[in-house]
């Protein structure tokens, strides 16, 4: 009998009745895993993650400035509910109780980030105190309680004050985002050991100059193009800035990669993966490697280029202590005329032959292997030392039944993930962390408070929270 059936059996003999795996996954102390916390190794980092604009609350409190997500919230008809972030989970005045959680669930690393405008309420120039205070007792609750805070400096909250002035797509955004990593670096550095620079950029200057769908909601290829060039030098701007302000720190940045997949292995459908994989995958990690912009796989990539002033190639090169992979979806794609810049379409799960895809709320595909694929994509570039997997989880519709949330689904969906990613560090890649996204349930952008992703679930009339049975799962591992 191998170890996850002996597992099993234990399980179903401690509960006395005979019960499927789901079942048992209802209730933690009957929950099975493929693996234990040994396995991964001693140094490796447990953790979740967090991001300001999703939890904190307060948007106008104590002199913080409008941020592009307050200002897209409060227009009607961008979010599911016309729902926002004012309030959020009130971490800014919770955050005391939600460390106590995070410590209860036996999670040592909290991933948060710094909102730009709680800190400098206009982008740049004057710098608000109170802001500055407000992280340095998040930062104090952590190591208190002997957890690593680790900060990301930028998740997709820009000042609005700079938005008015172009945002990512305007060149100046370099010498003020410069700025902000100063001051951040220099208040928190001797406390803090851990940066990431971005969160996935491929999401910010995709979903919000090309796409629309998030902050600042604009759709146009000029601007993306322009702030996807500012993003690749103030992610290797900010690296250096951090390294020469926090020299005993590790520093990174983040990514949001997915396995992409031809439709089938008909020549067009090969190369629209390429295409994709380009533009989704490679288009950030790929410069900051010194391989500069990946139009070998996507030509029209090259037009990037004549945005580029000289000496920049080398401004977006950064030798990064570890690199950030955060995975949540496969992606198949299929050739197609439209959209023309792409020639490339995502198959949604549901029409595939032969589908048998669980989808989470999000309607994304729960697919384990794609993140053993993810990390092993990066572990193959020269120069990746170290992967953190920053970001991974999954959202279902919870529901609190006498004061506990069983979601066995997302207990099934840790299992199944972790595997893979011991897998990946069984062969030999350098993964050395796991985060789950995300500690609480939360505003999810553009889909509101609807789907939930959190190890605790929010009621976000009364803000109680309660821990999840995967709180439980991981509290146990
Ligand atoms: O909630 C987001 C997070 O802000 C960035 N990564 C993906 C998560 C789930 O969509």
């Amino acid at each position: 009998m191998n170890r996850r059936e002996l597992l099993k059996q234990m399980a179903i003999g401690a509960a006395g009745l005979s019960i499927s795996p789901q079942l048992m996954a209802t209730n933690s102390r009957f929950s099975f895993r493929d693996f234990s916390k040994t396995d991964f190794g001693a140094d490796f980092k447990w953790g979740v993650a967090t991001a300001a604009y999703q939890i904190e609350g307060a948007w106008n409190t104590d002199g913080k400035g409008e941020s592009v997500w307050d200002r897209f919230t409060h227009k009607k008809g961008k979010i599911h509910n016309n729902e926002n972030g004012d309030i959020a989970c009130d971490f800014y005045h919770r955050y005391n109780d939600d460390i106590d959680l995070l410590k209860q669930i036996n999670l040592n690393v909290f991933r948060f980030s710094i909102s730009w405008s709680r800190i400098i309420p206009q982008g740049r120039g004057s710098v608000n105190q109170k802001g500055i205070d407000f992280y340095h007792r998040v930062i104090d609750a952590c190591l208190e309680r002997g957890i690593e805070p680790w900060i990301t400096l930028y998740h997709w909250d820009l000042p609005q004050a700079l938005e008015d002035k172009g945002g990512w797509a305007n060149r100046d955004i370099i010498a003020h985002f410069s700025e902000y990593v100063y001051i951040v670096a220099k208040e928190y550095g001797t406390k803090v050991k851990h940066w990431m620079v971005f969160n996935e950029p491929m999401a910010f200057t995709g979903l919000g100059y090309l796409a629309g769908l998030h902050a600042p909601g604009k759709k146009n290829i000029g601007l993306f193009k322009k702030a996807v060039h500012h993003t690749v030098v103030c992610q290797a701007e900010g690296g250096r800035i951090l390294r020469e302000i926090v020299p005993d720190g590790e520093i990174g940045t983040t990514f949001s990669l997915s396995a992409i997949h031809p439709k089938t292995q008909q020549k067009k459908h090969v190369e629209a993966a390429r295409r994709m994989d380009a533009m989704f995958n490679r288009l950030f990690i790929e410069p900051c490697l010194g391989l500069g912009y990946p139009s070998d796989a996507f030509p029209y990539l090259r037009t990037l280029d004549k945005i580029m002033l000289p000496g920049d190639e080398e401004k977006m090169k950064f030798d990064f202590d570890f690199h950030g992979v955060q995975n949540y979806f496969r992606i198949v794609s299929q050739f197609s005329l439209f959209p023309p810049m792409m020639w490339a379409n995502q198959v949604k799960p549901k029409k595939l032959v032969n589908d048998k895809s669980e989808l989470t709320d999000m309607g994304w595909e729960v697919y384990p292997e794609g993140i053993y694929e993810v990390i092993a994509k990066v572990a193959a570039y020269k120069g990746v030392k170290k992967i953190i997997v920053t970001e991974n989880g999954a959202a279902f519709p919870d529901v609190v039944i006498d004061g506990q949330v069983h979601d066995h689904q997302r207990i099934d969906f840790f299992n199944k993930y972790l595997n893979q990613v011991l897998r990946a560090k069984k062969e030999g890649m350098p993964v050395e962390g796991y985060f789950v996204w995300s500690l609480m349930d939360n505003f999810e952008w553009a889909e509101g408070f609807k789907p939930r992703f959190g190890l605790i679930h929010v009621d976000y009339n009364t803000q109680k929270r309660t821990i999840k049975d995967s709180g439980y799962w991981f509290r146990d591992l």
